[in-house]
């Protein structure tokens, strides 16, 4: 036997890659829904669009975005001369972004409002295709469109006039032009709170006789800190003491540098260390007398900046449904390309049944992202329905919080697609995964997010009835008598009486002020699973399709296994508790 001449075979030997083909022809699921969701005319006006843009990302995009994960951003404090420069060194793959994103008008399109009420739905279609080829640039962008959103809301309510710069910013942020296209930070998190921030914020905001502000304090978490601009939260000062609790926040906007290209009175402290999101500068920022304007009413600072947080929840949305699809085109190719036990993975039935749990999983929250965009598009130019406004509200918590969760579950399986390979670095597989583990903790961790759902029903305890009727009529497009099919009439059955004991439980818990704080969280993930099932079934009443029937049996079978009904929380889960049953161990110190 020739041994150099097999060594040599053993050593050429290579495994074929996964290839991603075109994002948005080959994404069989999203040309269904958004079939459904826009009209014939309007998805055809946007087709070339999203197919040159779906190529786009397959190709070019892809290799910038693994650059700017390869070339870490870097902080240079010094300049050769010993002078602080706070320099943050981001790689070309980063800075490839910008320009795209401008030109691409992943922010503008909503706000262009070119196609009235499905513009929205169409810039979000986009930033899906975009997300995992973005080097998280989808990051500062999510920032961006929120901050446009938020001065559009405060145009509505004041005169944009009053505030000399803001007007001026907007057209920036919602700028085509890469030369004119401005990023927004997003500064609330502070060392004592990032859910708390009402109590933990301790910048102080010092009036000028100019009529502006000085800002003075410790930003601790500061994505994209080379963005153009930022709003941020600070206290205001009385009596030469600051205002205590959430009526002493307000909003400000403040420049990240002055027309000469120096920082605002800011310092970079550092640029953090962190488990995923590594193409993102990331930084903790000093604010020494940052110039600000600020903005919205006195004291409701907390109240204006949720108009960003219910944006930047619906771009977390995007990014987890997109890293779902991902994983799944990949893991898809591969199963295709790589052999075991003497045939491709994908003939196994145990893989491939694995692929479809991934698929299925990601259907559904698929629709749940493409309906909230197209309620969003609606309330974006006053075409809403009167229970939009309500379901917005209910549920932008919500499809954070879920579809955060279920990206977590679906990327992690999608590595084990790739075996070993999955677990290597430079397969750029694993920023997938790590890059969704930050989904359920920024923007409002899942506990949070639970509560802000319980916030929504508090202040309109009628929500609870506009959900159960939005979703009784979806089950009326069926006659459940006259269903010939025996598996649909069971799904339909079930659905219905879930809806019914889901109502009249939760209805119990609102009025159960011992035990409502404790059932937030179930209550945020029975609402994800009966909306999506009933969003699903009505996909199936208008395509008919054998996919669409399976997605819904999935549904509708991890419906009845995951969702959860009220009761009485056992001592060991109760805090109150926990003094008599000592549930947890005591803490070291
Ligand atoms: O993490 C961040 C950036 C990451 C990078 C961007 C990624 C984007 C995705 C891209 C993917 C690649 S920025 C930091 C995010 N931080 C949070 O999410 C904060 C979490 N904490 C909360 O959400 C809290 O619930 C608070 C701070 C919003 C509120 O807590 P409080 O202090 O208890 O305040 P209240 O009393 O509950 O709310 C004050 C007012 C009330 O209005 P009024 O006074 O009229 O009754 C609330 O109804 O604000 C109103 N409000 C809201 N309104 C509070 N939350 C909302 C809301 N979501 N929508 C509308
Ligand atoms: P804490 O509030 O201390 O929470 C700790 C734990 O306690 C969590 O599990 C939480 O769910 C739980 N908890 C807290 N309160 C309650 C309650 N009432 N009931 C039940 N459970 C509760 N912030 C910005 O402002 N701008 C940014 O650009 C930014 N970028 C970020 C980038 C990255 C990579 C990361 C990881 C974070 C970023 N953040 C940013 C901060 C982020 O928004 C916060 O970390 C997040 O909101 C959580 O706040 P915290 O870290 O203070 O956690």
């Amino acid at each position: 036997m020739d041994m150099d001449k097999h060594l040599k075979e053993i050593q050429e030997y290579s495994q074929a890659a996964p290839k991603l083909g075109n994002q948005y022809t080959s994404d069989t699921a999203l040309k269904t829904y958004l079939s459904a969701y826009m009209p014939e005319s309007v998805l055809q006006y946007i087709k070339p669009d999203l197919i040159q843009f779906g190529e786009k990302v397959a190709g070019e995009y892809l290799e910038m975005a693994h650059l700017a994960e390869d070339e870490k951003p870097y902080l240079v404090k010094h300049d050769a001369y010993g002078r602080r420069i706070d320099e943050v060194r981001t790689c070309e793959g980063w800075k490839f972004f910008k320009p795209e994103a401008a030109k691409e008008g992943l922010i503008s399109i909503p706000y262009e409002s070119e196609l009235k009420q499905y513009s929205r739905l169409y810039q979000m279609v986009k930033l899906y295709l975009f997300a995992p080829s973005s080097g998280l640039f989808s990051c500062p962008l999510a920032m961006t469109d929120g901050a446009a959103f938020t001065i559009r809301e405060l145009q509505k309510i004041t005169d944009i006039k009053d505030y000399s710069h803001l007007g001026e910013a907007y057209k920036h942020l919602t700028s085509r032009d890469p030369s004119e296209f401005w990023t927004s930070g997003q500064w609330m998190t502070e060392k004592k709170g990032g859910s708390d921030v009402s109590n933990g914020t301790t910048t102080l905001a010092e009036k000028n006789p100019s009529g502006d502000y000085s800002l003075y304090g410790y930003k601790w978490f500061t994505s994209a800190t080379d963005a153009d601009m930022t709003l941020t939260l600070a206290r205001g000062i009385k009596d030469g003491n600051p205002i205590p609790g959430k009526k002493g926040l307000s909003l400000y906007f403040s420049k990240i540098r002055d027309d000469q290209g120096h920082l605002n009175n800011l310092e970079v402290i550092r640029l953090k260390d962190k488990l995923g999101t590594r193409q993102l500068p990331t930084g903790e920022i000093l604010l020494k007398g940052t110039i600000a304007e600020k903005i919205g009413k006195e004291g409701e600072g907390v109240r204006f900046i949720s108009n960003m947080l219910n944006i930047t929840r619906m771009h977390n949305s995007i990014s987890a449904v997109s890293n779902m699809r991902r994983i799944i085109a990949l893991a898809r190719d591969y199963s295709h390309k790589r052999e075991t036990f003497g045939k491709k993975i994908e003939d196994h039935d145990l893989h491939y049944r694995t692929l479809a749990w991934m698929e299925m999983t990601f259907r559904g929250n698929l629709i749940f992202l493409i309906d909230m965009a197209s309620m969003l598009g609606r309330i974006d130019v006053g075409k809403e329905s009167t229970n939009d406004k309500v379901l917005f509200r209910l549920l932008t918590p919500v499809i954070k919080l879920f579809t955060a969760k279920d990206a977590m579950k679906l990327t992690s399986e999608g590595l084990e697609c790739f075996g070993g390979l999955g677990y290597m670095e430079n397969s750029h597989l694993p920023s997938i995964f790590r890059d969704s583990q930050v989904l359920p903790i920024w923007e409002g961790t899942t506990n949070i997010l639970s509560l802000d759902l319980l916030r929504a029903i508090i202040k309109w305890p009628k929500s609870l009835d506009v959900l159960y009727d939005h979703l009784s009529s979806l089950l009326s497009l069926f006659d459940i008598k006259n269903i010939d099919q025996p598996s649909l009439k069971e799904a339909v059955e079930k659905l219905s009486a879930r809806l019914d004991s889901w109502y009249k439980s939760t209805i119990n818990i609102v009025r159960n002020k011992q035990y409502m704080e404790f059932f937030a969280r179930t209550l945020a993930f029975n609402i994800s699973l009966l909306y999506i099932c009933h969003k699903l079934l009505m996909m199936y009443h208008i395509t008919k399709g054998d996919k669409e029937f399976e997605t819904l049996l999935f549904w509708v079978n991890r419906l009845e296994k995951e969702y959860e009904a009220p009761k009485e929380p056992r001592m060991y889960e109760c805090y109150s508790a926990r003094e008599k049953m000592m549930g947890l161990d005591k803490p070291t110190s």
